[in-house]
Formats: C-alpha cells, sequence, structure tokens
C-alpha cells in the first residue's frame, strides 16, 4: 500500500502538523492546535494474523472490563480480551430495554425528578487492602453532578446522589487501604459558593471543592474548597491521602485566563487531618446543604496548610494515576506540558509531618514523554504507560531510570511507542490500579477512529484498541469499536467478580415492592390480584413462561394504575418482560426478580401487553389485556 518513501512523508507530515500543535498550545489558540483532525496515522494498519489472544467461541474471557459509557450515560461491560460487549448497564440514563428510568424501582435509586442523562467517565471498582473484591463499582456523573453506586452482584445502582455546593463531578477515585470507606469526587467547574443567584458577576468568589463520600451508607462525610479547578484525582494505598489534578489556578473564566500562568497543582489532601477538624467541629455548612465543608484554600491557612498540599505542576495536568503494586509513586499526566511529574507518596507524608520545605520536594522525576500525555497506566515491571493525544501513541517509560534521569544521570527511560488509532484519551492496562497488577494488556481509548472502520454517517465509532504489553515492545491486537463515548476503563480478573444468575426473593432493590404487597395482604409469589383504594388500583401478577399470571383486567379512565409482576421463573436467563402498547412501558423481570411501574390509565379502550424477552416457543402468545372504561 506504501512503499518506504510514501512512509517517510507520512512521518514528516504527522511531525510537521505536531508542532503545528505545540504551537497552538502555546499561543492558548486551539482552534488549530489541540483538536485533533489534523493527524494522519504514519504506517499502514498491520492486521493482527494468527492471534493467540483470539478468545474462540464458547471460550470465556480472562477478565471483565468495565467501561464508562460517556455521554450515553452507562457503564458497560466487556469480556477482554475479545473486547465483546457482555453488558450495559443504565444508571443516569432512560433504557429503553430494561426499562431503567421507567420502573418504580429504577426512579427510587435516580429520585425524583431525576434528569434522565448523564456522562459517565471514570469508573472504580472497591477495594480490600487494594485488591478488588467484587462488591461495588462507583461512576461518576460529570454532567448533573452525581455519583452512583453500582451493586456488582446484580450489575444494577442502587445508589445514587446529587453533589451539593459543586458542579460537574469529573474525578472520581476509592480509598484502597484497609478497603474502600471511602469515595473522593473531584468537583471541576467553579462556582459561588453559595449558588443561589446572587453572586453571579463576581468571579473572585467562585471556587470547587472535592467532596467525600461514605461507600457503605452513601452518605457525605466532608467537602473541601480548593484553589482552582479539579480534574482527575487517585489515591495512596496506606488510605491516608487522595490527590488530584488542578488546572485553571487562575480561575479564569475564558480560555486565555485559564492559560494565564506557567503552572497549576496537584493538590494532595491529608484525608485524616480533615476528618479531625470535622470531628472537632471546625467547619461551616452551606446554605440548605447540611455537608460539613473546610476550607483548604492557601489563603485560609497561616503558614502550612495542614488539609492541602499544592504542587506546583506544569500547566493543565490531567491524569492522575498511583502505581503498583507497592504504590510507591503518583504519576500526573502533563496535558499541555510534554512531561510527566512523578511524586513519592512517602515524600508527601513528610511533606505534611513537617519534614520538607518546598512543596516540590515531594517530586522525584519529571520525564518528557512526548505531546498531549493524558493519563498513565502500569506493569508489573516498573514501567509505565502513558497516552499521548497529539502524538496518538502510547508511550512505554520506565519509572525508576527517570527518576536517575531526573538526578542527572545519562539514561534512556523511554522504553518503546506505539502508534494508536487515534488521538488517545484515558489508557489503562489490566489490574493495573490493584496491587494484582499482572501486565498483560492495555486498553487505548481512542477519541477518533477515522478509517479504521466502515463508515456509518458523520458519527463514527470510538476506537478502544487492545495492547499486548507482555513483551519488550508492545502489540496492537485488537481494534474495539464502541459506543459513544469511554473515558476510562478498568479490567479484573474473572475471578474477582462472582455476580448473581438468578435474584433472591429477599433483594434490597425491590424490598419496598415487596413491602407494599404485604401491606395489600399480597403474596407476590403466589397471587394474581387487583387491589382498589380510591382511583388508585394496584394489579399484583406473576409470570411464568408462558404466560402471565393475569391475562385481563379492568380500570376506569383517570385511575393511578400500579402493574407489579413478579417472575417465578427459576432457571437462569428465562428473563420476561412487561410492555404495554402505546403507553411507554416496558420493564425486565429476571428469574425470581419483582418489578414494577406506575402510570395513568388516561386512554379508554383495549391496549394489549405483552411479554418482550423472549422467553419460550409460546412467546408471542405470553400477553393480556388492559381494558380501560371511558370515565
Ligand atoms: Cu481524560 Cu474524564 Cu478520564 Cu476523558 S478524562 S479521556
Amino acid at each position: 500500500m506504501s512503499d518506504k518513501n510514501d512512509h517517510i512523508k507520512d512521518l514528516s507530515r504527522r511531525n510537521f502538523l505536531r508542532n503545528s500543535a505545540v504551537t497552538g498550545v502555546a499561543g492558548a489558540s486551539l482552534a488549530g492546535g489541540f483538536g485533533a483532525g489534523a493527524l494522519v496515522r504514519s504506517r499502514p494498519a498491520e492486521a493482527a494474523t494468527n492471534n493467540e489472544h483470539h478468545v474462540e467461541p464458547g471460550e470465556l474471557d480472562e477478565y471483565y472490563g468495565f467501561w464508562s459509557g460517556g455521554h450515553s450515560g452507562e457503564v458497560r461491560i466487556l469480556g477482554v480480551p475479545s473486547m465483546r460487549e457482555l453488558l450495559r448497564i443504565p444508571v443516569f440514563n432512560v433504557d429503553s430495554a430494561t426499562g431503567w428510568g421507567i420502573t418504580n424501582e429504577s426512579k427510587r435509586v435516580l429520585g425524583e425528578n431525576a434528569p434522565l442523562n448523564g456522562d459517565t467517565h471514570h469508573p472504580k471498582v472497591s477495594y480490600t487492602d487494594a485488591r478488588y473484591d467484587g462488591r461495588y463499582c462507583f461512576i461518576n456523573d460529570k454532567l448533573n453532578t452525581r455519583v452512583a453506586r453500582i451493586r456488582l452482584d446484580i450489575m444494577r445502582a442502587d445508589k445514587i446522589l446529587t453533589i451539593p455546593n459543586v458542579q460537574s463531578i469529573h474525578g472520581l477515585t476509592l480509598q484502597r487501604v484497609p478497603s474502600t470507606e471511602r469515595v473522593f469526587a473531584a468537583g471541576e467547574m467553579i462556582v459561588p459558593l453559595n449558588n443561589n443567584g446572587e453572586y453571579l458577576d463576581d468571579p473572585s468568589e467562585y471556587w470547587t471543592m472535592m467532596t467525600c463520600i461514605d461507600a457503605e451508607t452513601m452518605e457525605f462525610k466532608w467537602q473541601a474548597i480548593v484553589d482552582g479547578n479539579l480534574d482527575n484525582c487517585d489515591t495512596d494505598y496506606s488510605g491516608r491521602f487522595v490527590a488530584a489534578s488542578c488546572y485553571n489556578s487562575a480561575r479564569g473564566m475564558t480560555l486565555p485566563e485559564m492559560m494565564g500562568p506557567e503552572r497549576d497543582w496537584t493538590v494532595i489532601f491529608d484525608v485524616p487531618a480533615i476528618e479531625a477538624a470535622v470531628a472537632a467541629g471546625n467547619y461551616t455548612t452551606i446554605g440548605d446543604s447540611p455537608v460539613p465543608v473546610v476550607d483548604a484554600r492557601e489563603q485560609a491557612h497561616q503558614g502550612r496548610n495542614a488539609f492541602a498540599l499544592y504542587v506546583p505542576t506544569p500547566r493543565s495536568p490531567h491524569g492522575v494515576n498511583t502505581a503498583p503494586p507497592e504504590g510507591k509513586y503518583c504519576v500526573v499526566s502533563g496535558k499541555l506540558s510534554p512531561t510527566c511529574t512523578v511524586i513519592e507518596w512517602s515524600h508527601v507524608a513528610e511533606w505534611f509531618d513537617g519534614g520538607l520545605s518546598d512543596p516540590r520536594d515531594v517530586v522525584v522525576a519529571e520525564p518528557e514523554v512526548g505531546l498531549g500525555p493524558l493519563h498513565t497506566t502500569y506493569d508489573n515491571r516498573g514501567n509505565a504507560y502513558t497516552s499521548l493525544f497529539l502524538d496518538s501513541q502510547v508511550v512505554k517509560w520506565n519509572i525508576e531510570d527517570s527518576i536517575r534521569a531526573y538526578n542527572g544521570e545519562e539514561v534512556n527511560y523511554i522504553r518503546d511507542r506505539i502508534d494508536v488509532h487515534y488521538n488517545i484519551g484515558h489508557i489503562k492496562a489490566s489490574l493495573a490500579c490493584s496491587r494484582d497488577v499482572d501486565g498483560k494488556y492495555l486498553t487505548a481509548l481512542c477519541k477518533f477512529s477515522k478509517d479504521r472502520f466502515l463508515p456509518v454517517g458523520p458519527m463514527h465509532a470510538e476506537n478502544d484498541q487492545l495492547i499486548d504489553i507482555t513483551g519488550e515492545q508492545m502489540k496492537l491486537i485488537h481494534d474495539g469499536p464502541t459506543y459513544a463515548e469511554p473515558h476510562d476503563a478498568l479490567m479484573i480478573r474473572a475471578d474477582q467478580l462472582n455476580p448473581s444468575q438468578v435474584y433472591t426473593r429477599d433483594d434490597p432493590y425491590f424490598a419496598e415492592t415487596v413491602a407494599m404487597a404485604h401491606a395489600d395482604g399480597v403474596t407476590l409469589e403466589t397471587d394474581n390480584k387487583v387491589i382498589r383504594d380510591g382511583n388508585k388500583v394496584r394489579v399484583y401478577m406473576t409470570s411464568v413462561a408462558p404466560s402471565f399470571g393475569t391475562t385481563e383486567f379492568r380500570v376506569k379512565q383517570g385511575d393511578e394504575v400500579t402493574i407489579v409482576v413478579t417472575n417465578m421463573d427459576t432457571i437462569e436467563d428465562v428473563s420476561h418482560g412487561f410492555a404495554l402498547v402505546n403507553h411507554g412501558i416496558n420493564f425486565e423481570i429476571h428469574p425470581q426478580q419483582t418489578s414494577s411501574v406506575t402510570f395513568v390509565a388516561d386512554k379508554p379502550g383495549v391496549h394489549w401487553y405483552y411479554c418482550s424477552w423472549f422467553c419460550h416457543a409460546l412467546h408471542m402468545e405470553m400477553s393480556g389485556r388492559m381494558l380501560v372504561e371511558p370515565a
């Protein structure tokens, strides 16, 4: 396809555009610079042949992958290395297949009048001693300032919190040691502390905060006001610290204002110090919110800030990632700077304990890695892998060698580079956020796919590539088209998760519906009954393939109708759906599950309902009628 000269021409074109991109960034003009359209690939795709990573039909994957679904509002489960999509977990979005956002059970999780969309970025699976324990996955909603918890036994969200006093949750991370007791949510955009409309025109009064949530109760523990906008965050392996990248230290409102200073910060919070202050009553609250707020801004502290350390870091840092398996270092990826900043966690403890004088003393290396470094991940052999957005590459570099170079030794810390297609954002290697890091696979979440797949109109698939990192050189082994738009992913070993195959009847997810039936004197497992309570009608039915326990019920126009379906099938995968024609109602009822929906029967006449999950040879006949008498 291309001869050697084409390749050189291609390379020089790539370099030319790359250099203009740097100029663009320096001039704070992103129009021609940070935009991604300019990049071309330097060599044709190498087709993967005889791929030893291929998962044959009927074989199971080695890893579960947790993928954020970006502005689809969901979280996805993939099998790795096949990259087969196994499940979509609706979280902040309404979902036609499962009835998420439609059923009473999901509305209880979402809350009244919840916006039915979201922008999920950073799924994080809970830990015990920095190892995945398979209990929960937490996910942020950048769009509507929320944090959700997903139960990994049933793969459904069970708690969603709207975070007060801040706007837009971007970074999300978990305490690793001794276990995930705390969730940290980084507020990104700055707004007036009491954002009630009184302080619109004075940006000097705009701030944001780090929020700490109790992972078990899903109640707020505290918030800490900071200088600048928080971006990404990660914890250490001792349970004491959480670090966040912090851009816009000038607290500007426009791009040129945000591009002011050469340096922003990595801000590191001392969690026990903040919690001691809260316990001692040294906090305030804002507006109607009861959440304790402490002040971690530099201006609030005389001398040493006891709550937060602001480490000067090249302008607009982005990814923050602690290196496994011991969690000795934290790497902050430069984004607008071609460098990564390596922080040693033990030095952070020394600083807070008074042993260091300059915040920069916690930095042990600042390797140059390439253009547009966004996120960093790791293998189990001391190497870091950084995504380079502008270079459309993954760069592999050695952490200890970068420290030697920082200390003046002549040593090349760069180990390898590989082209990805194209404009990579997040990056994550298998188990790389845990002690069990194994250095096998790396996924490159590319923002642009351009010519890698059949064209499907103006909206292109994202391209989540899989790279084998077991050898000296990285090897691209899979192109994975994904729907809009993963921002982060993680992989855990298949044996680290133990999802249920069938619901248990005492599942708290539908406990309130069970309590309602109990109050009506209904036994959900056997009864098919209609209870009238004024103009409220509750229709209880079972479902066993191929029929609903109730095939006809009668209500009056204007009645508020609640339909409760209990799936009495016990065999895994015999799921039923309840779909009511012309009413926008469809929802899931998996084996031994109870699901319900409430609506107003406002249309007189005959309305059929049917099972929407194919369940039996007589599935088409699994139906019934709602008869609505005119008012
Ligand atoms: Cu870089 Cu939200 Cu992980 Cu997008 S963030 S890539």
